[in-house]
């Protein structure tokens, strides 16, 4: 844990850019709208910046705040069914948001693919 300001922050696990498209909000089926996202995995969450990195830090000072996902009892799985587009995998909160998150380059969604996979395992699944 590293102490930012007055909050306790876990420590950032993976951060970089994704294609992402939100496609569930609470079990609600929403239209698919790709776009690019800076993204932030945490041991327990993940945040989805919809600016630029830097866009985000200043937006931060002003109360800004990201979309956060909590991996807890979440589910990762490949979505090839999903979408016309190559490497995208799915993630399912347990509140019943869905995510599709997409890379054409082949490491770079694998890395992501693992990495989000590994923190929820982690977690406990309630
Ligand atoms: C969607 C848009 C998405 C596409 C989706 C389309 O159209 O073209 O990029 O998803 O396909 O419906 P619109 O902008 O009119 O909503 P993919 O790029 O992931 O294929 P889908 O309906 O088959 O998911």
């Amino acid at each position: 844990l590293t102490d930012v300001g007055k909050v306790t922050e876990p420590m950032v696990e993976k951060e970089g850019y994704l294609q992402k498209a939100k496609i569930a909000d609470g079990g609600k089926k929403l239209r698919k709208n790709w776009s690019t996202s800076w993204i932030v995995l945490s041991s327990r969450k993940i945040e989805f910046y919809k600016e630029s990195k830097q866009q985000a830090l200043s937006n931060m000072k002003t109360g800004h705040k990201p979309e956060s996902v909590d991996l807890c009892g979440a589910y990762i799985e490949w979505a090839k069914e999903k979408s016309s587009r190559k490497n995208v995998f799915q993630i399912t909160t347990v509140s019943g948001n869905e995510f599709l998150l997409q890379s054409d380059i082949d490491f770079i969604i694998l890395d992501w693919f693992n990495a989000i996979k590994n923190a929820i395992d982690r977690l406990p699944k309630d």
